[in-house]
């Protein structure tokens, strides 16, 4: 009996994940969860990040790198958008 308890345990525990939450097209290079820019909308909005970031602005790829990335004066380089590195740019001006 405890056997039984435990199986069926285990099948709620694994259907009361949210997967559709999960983009099955994650790090594939094309950004397939339907933001502006993307290639596909096959996935929910915001769960295909890592690919989405290349044609997301409001994304900087080099974020707490050490580096001030967004273009502000006194910035290593304006690779990202204006005020998409705060972690970084802390302490230098606004854009
Ligand atoms: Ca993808
Ligand atoms: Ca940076």
């Amino acid at each position: 009996m405890p056997r039984l308890v435990l199986i069926v345990l285990v099948l709620l525990l694994a259907g009361g994940c949210n997967q559709a939450a999960l983009c099955p097209y994650t790090n594939d290079g094309e950004c397939d969860d339907g933001r502006p820019g993307a290639d596909s909308n096959a996935c929910d909005p915001g769960t295909d990040a890592v690919d989405c970031a290349d044609v997301d602005p409001t994304i900087c790829n080099f974020t707490n790198d050490g580096e001030c990335d967004d273009g502000r004066p006194g910035s290593v380089s304006s690779i990202c958008t204006p005020g998409t590195d705060e972690a970084d740019c802390a302490g230098l001006p606004e854009a």
